[in-house]
């Protein structure tokens, strides 16, 4: 298996950052906001952040960062808390998960690139109870969304789909107990169902 020969300069960058701050500045970075943007590479560390890294391949280099805020505890001590976490299962030195976690550490949303090319294919939103809320998938694995998957209480309510590439949904599935109940297809393009192509009960 050939192996890059460097450490990502992202991930220079931000070891610099966490154990020195005589090292020359980061390269400037933009903030990423959605998963669009994530390029299978480290999100610019934020206000206060700190990285733990971990080495679990046992290779002499990272593949796991955490990233800690400090924050006064419930004692009004300053504290840790962990706000993100991203990985690289592959051993490749590029990030394929991305993790987001809320004030009680809790993941409230994750970033998968499934094949590894650098490009997000998945992202899932979780509720407090750790059920997903939310799929976002691109199912051709070009890096853009094209179908959405909605949950309440952990189960499928409704997938909505982009067909024909246009960026808008066309095709809304509504599902009922784990079977799909009825299906609507927008044929002009305005965003709204002029056909149902199964009705509830068919
Ligand atoms: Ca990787
Ligand atoms: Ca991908």
């Amino acid at each position: 298996m050939t192996r890059r020969p460097l450490v990502p300069l992202a991930l220079a960058a931000a070891l610099a950052t966490a154990c020195s701050s005589t090292q020359a500045a980061a390269p400037k970075a933009t903030p990423k906001e959605t998963a669009e943007d994530l390029t299978g590479v480290h999100e610019k560390q934020q206000g206060n952040e700190m990285v733990k890294t971990f080495d679990l391949f046992h290779e002499g280099r990272p593949d796991v960062w955490e990233y800690y805020e400090t924050a006064a505890g419930s004692d009004g001590k300053p504290t840790q808390r962990l706000v993100r976490k991203e990985m690289d299962l592959n051993d490749d030195g590029k990030v394929d998960v991305w993790r987001w976690y809320n004030e009680k550490e809790q993941v409230v949303k994750e970033a998968l690139d499934l094949d590894f090319d650098g490009k997000v294919d998945e992202v899932i939103y979780f509720d407090d109870k750790g059920e997903p809320i939310k799929k976002e998938l691109a199912l051709d694995f070009k890096g853009k969304p094209n179908t959405w998957k909605y949950y309440e209480k952990g189960k499928l309510v409704r997938v909505e789909r982009d067909t024909k590439g246009t960026g808008k949904v066309d095709t809304w599935e509504y599902w009922e107990g784990g079977k799909i109940d009825r299906i609507g297809v927008d044929t002009d393009g305005d965003g709204v169902v002029d056909q149902w192509i199964k009705k509830s009960g068919s």
